[in-house]
């Protein structure tokens, strides 16, 4: 006689301090009713469907994008709020001055205020995940309670959701709390705030992005970087990129940029036609956990499972892989429309808009037609270089740290630091133009150490005294570098073509760990001569390539001034190391 299976447990049963949380948040949030999301393809399907009938996403021409749709946020919810996100830390010299700091008691106070009776007539989703393979030791698990579905499929795109991960919240008791809802969507009632003493997180008035998807850079980030240090490793703003050569080996590249400065394209770079048996294979595209390893390397894993990247500047040329992976299965937000409905960006060589952003006739007069922050949302299983390595429990063995900003002048194409503890110095002395991703002006100047400005959960004086640490306790540590893809000429165009050829200067550090490749000491760090560059095919002129390669002394002794006077507003709290490094960069530059 056939057994019939038995039913799975419901979710709620699994865990009893999850159940416990969320009886707490229903009882004050007063939902209609109470979802547990299993993480299986057709609740994602059915929560989708849901909302096409709701009228919330609009379902794109199925022929040209099949399974893929189009939100659109609020007009002024299309953006992180920087200045509405606190650290909420006891002590608020722990929070530092790279944050803003709220008394956890008086945040409790406010937030609960906010989220009394605030689901009432909505869904309460709880999203159980795992930042990581759910098999790794290095992998970190939270639950995310949301009244938004749109927020919930991003969850279950974005991370490993779903029941595997809540088997093991109930088998490890230990998770991260994120409480969010979409409130009213007043910009004057948003806050996000994180409690790292507390592993918790509260997030209300926005349903944008890094806003709302907490796994994203409220947990992976600002809660993970504050656990990093207590458990001894980094979780850094980097993707992570395995190059192969042609001769058939593969290592592996972290690289932390600001957020809008091509992370994604460097991680699904396509090599050109002139570098024959190079391989790239993507293994994140914006958060590394990064873990010492036995063998005395550092090792890395990609907490995400998808992709939130920004749309405008896709095209078959910028970036194939990721301009082929969105044309199925993906969740576009503020992107503009054309008529026969297919989503429609700035960059893209054909088409027409005819509906904007906003979801208005399109009008050239009032700005782009996609949002400069338009976003799309895929399966990471949808990139054409894909790494098999991504699903790794021990991570990938890290060759190389590269640094970078998007800077019109100052720094070269490429540098390597002398050793790890100038690196942390160069890490730290990033400089970049704002851009998009974040609400307020865009193309200032500002520093983002490590890239890491907005989402540093901790004061970044002890932050860099822990990157010190780590690098101290590593055997065979990654060599560290700096990049500007984005100098200028005094006409303002770019001198290098960015992109494919990225992997020229990838493939000069990559010999450089080897210890192959030349390099010389120009007082800031290691420089490659133009000659040491792979240039077969490349078309930029070789007057461009030295500007590119060149230090000007005058602009670098303001820089060094400069990031003096930004290191001292950290005070006794900065690590030592840190400041005769900046010295001994002033001496080389003479
Ligand atoms: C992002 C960001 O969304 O950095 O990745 O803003
Ligand atoms: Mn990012």
């Amino acid at each position: 006689m056939a057994t019939a299976s038995p039913l799975p447990t419901p979710l709620a049963h699994l865990s009893r301090p999850v159940a416990e949380w969320v009886e707490s948040v229903r009882a004050l949030t007063e939902p209609a009713e109470v979802y547990w999301c299993e993480g299986t393809d057709a609740e994602r399907e059915a929560l989708t469907a849901r909302l096409v009938r709701d009228g919330e996403l609009t379902r794109l021409d199925p022929e040209t994008y099949p399974g893929c749709h189009l939100y659109r946020s609020s007009p002024s919810d299309v953006a992180r709020v920087e200045h509405l996100t606190y650290i909420c830390t006891r002590s608020q010299e722990d929070a530092g001055p790279n944050n803003n700091w709220m008394d956890p008691e008086a945040a409790h106070g406010k937030m609960r205020e906010l989220f009394r009776g605030c689901m009432r007539g909505r869904t309460l989703y709880v999203i159980p995940y795992c930042m990581g393979p759910v098999s790794s030791p290095l992998a970190r698990c939270g639950v995310e309670i949301t009244d938004s579905a749109y927020v919930a499929i991003n969850m279950l795109i974005m991370t490993h959701a779903g029941r595997p991960a809540l088997e093991r919240i109930a088998h490890e008791g230990c998770f991260v709390r994120g409480l969010h809802s979409t409130g009213e969507l007043d910009p004057n009632r948003r806050f996000i705030m994180h409690f790292p003493e507390e592993l918790s997180i509260e997030s209300y008035g926005s349903g944008y992005g890094g806003n709302a998807l907490l796994g994203k850079k409220c947990h992976a980030l600002r809660i993970a970087s504050w656990q990093a240090r207590e458990e001894g490793w980094l979780a850094e703003h980097m993707l992570i990129v395995g190059l192969q050569n042609p001769r058939g080996e593969t290592h592996y590249i972290a690289a932390a940029f600001p957020s809008a400065c091509g992370k994604t394209n460097l991680a699904m770079l396509i090599p050109p036609n002139s570098m024959p048996g190079w391989k790239v294979f993507t293994v994140g595209d914006d958060i590394a956990w990064l873990h010492p390893g036995r063998d005395g390397r550092l090792w890395a894993i990609n907490p995400e499972a998808g992709y939130f990247g920004v749309v405008p500047g896709t095209n078959r040329e910028t970036n194939r892989n990721a301009f082929d992976m969105i044309r199925r299965d993906t969740l576009f937000t503020n992107v503009a429309l054309t008529a026969d409905n297919q989503p429609w960006w700035e960059g893209l060589p054909s088409g027409v808009p005819r509906i904007d952003w906003r979801g208005r006739p399109y009008d050239a007069a009032s700005g782009p037609a996609a949002h400069p922050n338009s976003r799309f949302t895929v399966s990471a299983r949808r990139n054409p270089s894909y790494s098999p390595h991504t699903d790794d429990p021990r991570g990938v063995p890290i060759s190389a740290i590269v640094f970078g900003g998007r800077r019109r002048e100052v720094a070269p194409l490429v540098y390597e630091a002398r050793d790890w503890a100038h690196g942390v110095l160069v890490g730290a002395s990033v400089a970049s133009e704002t851009t998009a991703a974040a609400v307020g002006q865009v193309g200032v100047v500002r520093r983002d150490p490590m890239a890491m400005q907005p989402f540093c959960g901790y004061n970044f004086a002890d932050y860099w005294r822990h990157w010190l640490k780590v690098g101290a306790g590593l055997a065979n540590p990654p060599r560290l570098f700096h990049v500007n893809w984005f100098r200028r000429d005094p006409q303002g165009k770019f001198l290098w073509p960015g992109f494919g050829e990225n992997l020229r200067v990838l493939a000069w550090m990559l010999e450089r760990c080897a210890g192959k490749a030349q390099a010389i000491d120009r007082g800031i760090g290691l420089l490659p001569r133009p000659e040491d560059l792979n240039t077969a095919g490349l078309d930029v002129e070789p007057e461009a390539l030295s500007a590119l390669l060149s230090v000007d002394t005058e602009l670098w002794r303001r820089e060094v001034t400069e990031t003096r006077a930004y290191l001292s507003q950290y005070g006794e709290r900065l690590p030592r190391e840190m400041l005769s490094e900046l010295e001994r960069t002033a001496s080389g530059l003479g």
